[in-house]
């Protein structure tokens, strides 16, 4: 296509009338947004000359998205959620809110009301044979000091990379609990090593990241949020060491500070103290959050998130 119309009066006239700028109704900041999505959009068709066949390909796309419930996946995969780490950061720094625990990006999986235990849990259910994992730690504020009774909303995957509620075949809430730490901040839990995460393989993300000439693969990792009354509510992942992708992840989740050394043991010596036999593998993690006075900065943001009320 070689006629460019979208600059053209009548076109810009035409994008305000399908935002809604010409009524009175309606939410302004909606049509703020569409008004700006449609002219950018048109100027995207203009510029790169977007054929009709294309322009119909990619409403099929979202079609295709929402179908297989991936949006979340997507714009994980083309470092969206990332980006919106970048700018939480960028304002932190301007509002001098540093130091602690970085956050990384919440990711798709998400699911509210885990079982809720003081001190420790077993969150695997003993399904997946795994390699058996003790993760430990204290959750402090700034200065080092202890904070007590925060809650360690902790999820990750099982052996094949999946999550339980996503994959119907896990038990209800396996691999995911909220632990409440003790007074000396310390919480600890035991379950099973996560593999790692690969997009479903025929899905509309890993669709699109084979265009882009890209994998869709995650290194193993954990998810946390950590929230305590007075402190600032922390959304974080450990990234497990000596991964394959740990520095190639298709989400972009992994900073320095939040790789976590696993250590695997044959020790039996140490695993009779936990109460298991064979093979097993350790990760110790403190949590350093920063305290506010502000109830809106100790939960985390609003977002669907699956059973959340
Ligand atoms: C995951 O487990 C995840 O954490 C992200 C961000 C995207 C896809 C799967
Ligand atoms: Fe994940």
């Amino acid at each position: 296509m070689t006629v460019k119309i979208s600059q053209t009066e009548s076109v810009q006239q035409f994008l305000k009338e399908a935002s809604g700028q010409l009524n009175d109704a309606g939410s302004p900041r909606v049509k703020t947004l569409i008004h700006r999505i449609l002219k950018d959009t048109v100027k995207i068709i203009d510029d790169l000359n977007v054929t009709p066949e294309e322009f119909w390909k990619a409403v099929n796309y979202f079609n295709e998205l929402g179908a297989r419930q991936e949006a979340g996946l997507l714009v994980a995969g083309v470092g969206l959620e990332h980006y919106l780490d970048l700018v939480m950061d960028a304002e932190d720094e301007e509002a001098g809110k540093t130091g602690g625990t970085p956050r990384t990006i919440e990711g798709p999986l998400y699911v509210a009301g885990a079982p809720l235990s003081k001190n420790e849990a077993r969150l695997d259910d003993g399904a997946d044979a795994g390699t058996v994992l003790f993760m430990k730690g204290q959750v402090k504020d700034l200065d080092g000091k202890p904070v007590a009774n925060a809650i360690v909303d902790v999820w990750h995957a099982n052996t094949g990379g999946t999550y339980s509620y996503f994959d119907p075949a896990q038990s209800e809430f396996n691999l995911r609990r909220r632990i409440e730490t003790d007074a000396e901040g310390n919480y600890r839990f035991r379950s099973i090593v996560p593999s790692g995460y690969g997009c479903p393989p025929d899905g509309p993300t890993q669709k699109l990241l084979d265009q882009l000439g890209r994998h869709g693969q995650r290194p193993a990792h954990i998810h946390f949020f950590i929230s305590a009354p007075g402190h600032r509510h922390l959304t974080t992942q450990i990234n497990l060491s000596g991964e394959q992708y740990l520095y190639d992840d298709f989400a972009y989740a992994t900073r320095d500070e939040l790789v976590a050394e696993i250590r695997f043991s044959e020790d039996q010596v140490v695993a009779r103290s936990y109460g298991v036999e064979g093979r097993f593998a350790e990760i110790d993690f403190d949590f350093a959050v920063q305290s506010t006075a502000q109830a809106a900065e100790q939960s985390r943001m609003e977002r669907v998130r699956a059973l959340e009320d």
